[in-house]
């Protein structure tokens, strides 16, 4: 090989390096309301105690994790153990994905689907709760779900980091795109979105729940595995099936749904681990109970004012490997507790006893 042919190799894969390094960011922790592989040749599934699973066992074994009870009622029995979450390859360092690091957790349960929107409206009935989104008279909506005339009524209104976010008056859960012709009705098994983290919190608290904490998510997001990037292994596309509603296409402005889903889909659609769990990585993110900063918990603040951030998990129907490559269960990302958007949604956990 000729010598410039071997410098023009060399120049082609110093920048491709370069591109897997400096990522652009998808600006989707910045809705703030304040301020404006390679596949593996065997999947080895492990229990918590690092007991390998015996292939034919397992469809047994791991039927014995799912408990099911009136007041469990779709939900998983994730058992106790030390995991491993985090990573020693983060792809966002900022996000402090990294180190990957033990975590000993107690058995507790998991909701199996994201709290639907005819879930949600049940308890609004019961309840009369009016979400934050709704005080507030606005949310934040993905560009694509606009019209041309709404995109031009709102330019004004964009996040200055992620100009695909409008934040338009009467969005709320019950009309996402803030269109009162466009309402949820068509949609009550998609996940609830425009809920703030307040809002997570009243919800599972009336269902006698609780947000999961992050390392509780992320552990149930393995299923049981190690060091994967995904809820079923490493590869995107096993068998090039989709997995999980995320984005195909250019972003922001060419969306495929080859996945079948262009913004959410229902909460049934996609289920990724032995532990039943669907769409715990894509459709809509999922707030936890963690503080996104530690010391935020002793700190002093006037209510309503400058509220702390929470972590949230999993990514959303908008992530894409070219700026939000989050659909990995190591991933995080945050926003204050008083956010909402129309990609933003949780599931519930609970106490065994
Ligand atoms: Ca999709
Ligand atoms: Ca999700």
């Amino acid at each position: 090989m000729e010598l410039h042919n071997v410098c023009l190799i060399v120049m082609i894969v110093q920048c491709l390096m370069v591109f897997e390094l400096v990522r652009p960011d998808c600006g989707c922790n910045k809705l703030k309301r304040q301020t404006e592989g390679q596949v593996q040749p065997t999947e080895q599934i492990l229990y918590p105690s690092g007991e390998p699973v015996e292939q034919e066992e397992k469809p047994e074994r791991l039927l014995d994790l799912v408990e099911h009870s009136k007041q469990f009622e779709q939900m998983s029995l994730i058992p106790g153990g030390e995991y491993i979450i985090g990573t020693n390859e983060p792809i966002f360092a900022k996000d402090r994905e990294a180190p990957a690091r033990p975590v000993t957790i107690g058995a507790f349960y998991l909701d199996q689907y994201e709290v639907s929107n005819g879930q949600f409206q049940e308890f609004v009935t019961q309840t009369g709760y009016t979400t934050e989104a709704e005080t507030f008279g606005d949310s934040f909506v993905f560009q694509g779900l606009l019209t041309e005339e709404v995109r031009k009524q709102y330019e004004d209104f964009r996040v200055a980091a992620a100009l695909w976010w409008y934040k338009v008056k009467g969005a709320s859960w019950r009309y996402p795109e803030g269109d009162k012709s466009r309402d949820i009705s068509k949609r009550m098994d998609h996940p609830v979105v425009h809920v703030s983290w307040n809002d997570a919190v009243a919800y599972c608290k009336w269902k006698r729940k609780r947000l999961p904490t992050e390392a509780e998510w992320e552990a149930a997001c393995r299923g049981g595995r190690k060091q994967k990037l995904f809820p079923w292994g490493n590869k995107l596309q096993p068998k090039d099936q989709h997995m999980m509603n995320i984005w195909q296409g250019t972003f922001p402005d060419n969306n495929l749904a080859e996945d079948g889903c262009e913004a959410t889909c229902p909460v049934t659609a996609f289920r990724q681990n032995p532990y039943e769990l669907y769409n715990i990585v894509g459709n809509v993110w999922e707030w936890t109970a963690d503080l996104w900063d530690a010391q935020d918990a002793t700190a002093e603040r006037k209510p309503g004012v400058d509220p702390p951030n929470r972590v949230k998990k999993g990514g959303s129907y908008l992530c894409h490997e070219s700026y939000c490559y989050r659909y990995r269960c190591a991933a995080r990302s945050q926003n204050t507790e008083d956010s909402s958007a129309g990609n933003l949604g949780f599931r519930c956990a609970a106490d065994v006893n």
